[in-house]
């Protein structure tokens, strides 16, 4: 064991109590894996109705679906596992899915999936996401994750968080390259999938000669401090026009239930963890702000290291960090994310 990390289990179990107290809460998460939007008895709106407490499934052009897909956001299997020959059922991951390819190539796509409403206590709220377009460069499907604080009707959404950019017409006359330059986007200043197909986690070619980058989920997430005090909507809207199909999946709010001037470094990566309680996966999701090295470890009740996972330098951005539970006892555990000497910690409870 190298110095470094005996003082960062010394750390670690100074650190504990005191950053307990820091826990923020899940507010609203949504991974789709009961095949269904929602939970339990939750009855999915398909309009809004301007103070709904439900999820909202607004189908709002009414077009048809070029290819007998439904109209609305509809589950679905991860594209990435689709062309995989076979995925043990137990391990499918189900997400959401939206088509923009529409009968007579119309544009006006517009699918709305609103979440139920969010109170946001402090600044210390985050959103997080993670979205795949079926193809790219060439038909990518873009989209829009806007807020209101007025009620849930569509044109109350009056902020804009994100969005991201789709594909506009002219093709290229090589409109089979795989050159992002050689496309149009819109709107303008609009993300590019895995940064403008940069980040190779995040796409694959299904052939060797394909001409379009199939999606893999990329994780997002956005502070939603500017809100503190206020009890918002948050809308992700599929509004890419004559593209091909959209996924996004793990929709994750997190806050606290109170007030809390507590550790505000916590916010700035955005440190979450699910699901919670968890099975068999842990995955973990922060944001640097800058390259750093970071090291993760996973102890028990008792301080004991049980999971580690060695230091690594980082690119900035969004990160994740999966962690395999299945030979853990049940029971309750902390995870230590260290960011260059600063720690950052969530509880987790092993089901
Ligand atoms: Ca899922
Ligand atoms: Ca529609
Ligand atoms: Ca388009």
């Amino acid at each position: 064991m190298t110095r470094k990390f005996y003082n960062f289990l010394l750390l670690a179990a100074v650190f504990l109590p005191a950053a307990l107290a820091a826990q923020m809460d899940t507010l609203i998460f949504e991974d789709f894996q009961d095949q269904a939007i929602g939970s339990g008895d939750d009855i999915v709106a398909i309009f809004p109705s301007g103070d709904d407490t439900t999820w909202v499934n607004y189908d709002a052009d009414y077009l048809v679906d070029a290819n007998d897909r439904p109209q609305d956001w509809y589950i679905d299997i991860e594209l990435f596992q689709a062309f995989q020959d076979s995925i043990a059922p137990a391990d499918s991951n189900f997400v959401l899915g939206s088509s923009s390819w529409l009968q007579g190539f119309l544009d006006g796509n517009r699918n709305w999936l609103i979440l139920p409403p969010v109170e946001v206590v402090d600044g210390q709220a985050t959103l997080h996401w993670k979205s795949a377009p079926r193809q790219g460069p060439r038909y990518l499907d873009g989209y829009s994750v806007l807020v209101s604080m007025d009620g849930n009707f569509p044109e109350s959404f009056t902020d804009t968080l994100f969005r991201a950019q789709q594909m506009i017409p002219p093709l290229p006359p090589n409109s089979s390259t795989l050159e992002v330059d050689s496309f149009l986007f819109a709107p303008e200043g609009g993300y590019i999938h895995a940064d403008r197909y940069t980040i190779p986690e995040y796409f694959f070619l299904d052939t060797p000669d394909s001409d379009v980058y199939v999606g893999i989920l990329e994780p997002h997430s956005i502070s939603l401090a500017d809100y503190a005090g206020k009890t918002i909507y948050i809308a992700i809207v599929h509004d890419a026009d004559d593209d091909n199909y959209l996924t996004i999946d793990d929709i994750l709010v997190m806050g606290n239930l109170m007030t809390s001037t507590r550790e505000p470094a916590a916010a700035d990566i955005r440190l979450v963890t699910y699901p919670n309680p968890v099975d068999n996966q842990l995955n973990v999701l922060f944001r640097l702000e800058r390259p750093a090295s970071v090291q993760s470890g996973l102890y028990d009740m008792n301080g004991r290291q049980v999971l580690s996972m060695a230091s690594e330098g980082r690119l900035a951005g969004e990160q994740t960090l999966k962690f395999d539970l299945r030979q853990l006892p049940a029971g309750a555990y902390h995870l230590v994310l260290d960011v260059e000497g600063q720690q950052y910690t969530r509880k987790v409870v092993k089901r």
